[in-house]
């Protein structure tokens, strides 16, 4: 058998947003790279029987299940891919490490810092069977993030002295959206802050190679109560219509914190959903004693650069177009300057995800790398908690 030959069979646990966006990538990562193995969509599973039936036809599944425990202990199934609410994380990333099942597993980790580090010891056990796990924070993925952390590495900034991040959505400003899974707290384990906000430590934390040792923060929740949600539960979810029914907001609506990295660093982070206007607006600026590089999703086919050793009258930012072949994961992609935009950044986490599955090394982010986000995440909400309290941040040991 050559090692094209070679299958994965995947299963997958969700099907919503994050489902779409993993099957599209799925489906699409053995069309576009040249891998060691070829994906094979076998499973999808979800609560409801019909709408998983509809998603496996839509999303293009070969078959589908209510049972999630069945897809786990498959002995026709070789990856666990978990696409759900953050609540059954835990429970089926550890099933499927112990029937060993490659996993990948939908950011932020866990909804708690135990239950993360239950992942992460599982993901370490499993590792000594070949076994192998990664957390999708997708965003590490986009080419022009990755080479933000090349030019980090290669010494092009000098000195790290600041980190800028801000992840900003607006999607809940309305008092009347519903109270969908997102804004529960066992369902989601925290709002803005473990949901967008852990992307912008992770990008942070991937880019520089520093680690966040320790946090001041705030936190707000604006409004409190909302009406239940009728049907979808999505981004796009309806009120109830008759108005009356209405359930406690259990978690943050923004959150905001200063931070040192162990470089010596200084970073300030904030993650709101209450930015009237900004959609899904993550933006990460880092100044360094030789340049400054800036990252903005919404323009994310662009870098820009500020390079303080070209002459003096040289210098400004320049605009680096991320989209030539010697750029990351663009070669595969299409002629010089054809844009890409937000699900190629999924269809590169599958591609690094086979590669290293069907080569046997290990994917990154680890669930380790995971915890350290999720340490993160809970370091800050003790700190709201405590009045903006000076909170370290503990190494995630494995
Ligand atoms: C919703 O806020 C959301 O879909 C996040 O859950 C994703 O992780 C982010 O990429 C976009 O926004």
């Amino acid at each position: 058998m050559s090692t094209h030959d070679r299958q994965l069979r995947v299963g997958m646990v969700g099907y919503a947003f994050m489902g779409a966006a993993h099957s599209q990538a799925w489906r699409t990562v053995n069309r576009v790279y040249d891998l060691p193995a070829r994906v094979r969509m076998s499973l999808i599973c979800g609560r409801d029987a019909g709408k998983v039936a509809d998603a496996a036809d839509r999303l293009g599944w070969e078959g589908h299940t209510t049972d999630w425990r069945r897809l786990v202990e498959s002995d026709e199934i070789d990856v666990v891919d978990i696409c759900t609410p953050g609540d059954s994380h835990c429970e089926i990333a550890i099933a499927a490490l112990a029937a060993g099942k490659h996993v990948l597993c939908e950011k932020p980790l866990a909804n708690t810092v135990e239950e993360a580090r239950l992942m992460a010891a599982a993901a370490a056990r499993a590792r000594a069977d070949g076994v192998r796990s990664m957390c999708g924070f997708n965003y590490r993925r986009v080419p022009a993030v990755t080479m933000m952390r090349q030019l980090v590495a290669d010494g092009r900034l000098g000195v790290i002295r600041h980190v800028r991040a801000v992840y900003l959505q607006d999607w809940i400003v309305d008092p009347q959206f519903p109270l969908v899974w997102r804004l529960q707290k066992d369902r989601a384990g925290s709002g803005a802050l473990g949901d967008i906000g852990a992307h912008i430590i992770d990008l942070t934390q991937y880019v520089t190679g520093q680690r966040i040792t320790g946090v001041s923060a705030v936190t707000e929740t604006f409004v409190r109560e909302r009406p239940l949600p009728a049907g979808s539960s999505g981004l796009a979810a309806q009120a109830d219509g008759n108005g009356r029914a209405m359930g406690q907001v259990t978690v943050d609506d923004a959150a905001a914190f200063v931070a040192r990295l162990d470089g010596g660093a200084l970073a300030t982070y904030e993650a709101s959903r209450f930015a009237t206007g900004r959609k899904n607006a993550l933006r990460v600026e880092i100044n360094g004693s030789l340049g400054t590089v800036v990252f903005d999703l919404e323009r994310l086919n662009e870098l820009e650069f500020y390079d303080a050793t070209r002459p003096a009258g040289e210098q400004g930012f320049t605009r680096i177009l991320v989209t030539e072949g010697e750029h990351p994961y663009m070669s595969a992609w299409w002629p010089p300057g054809h844009i890409i935009g937000y699900e190629h950044s999924f269809t590169h986490q599958m591609r690094d995800f086979v590669e290293a599955v069907a080569t046997g090394v290990d994917p990154a982010p680890s669930f380790a790398d995971a915890l350290q986000v999720q340490l993160v995440l809970d370091a800050v909400t003790r700190s709201a908690e405590r009045g903006s309290s000076w909170t370290e941040v503990e190494p995630a040991a494995v």
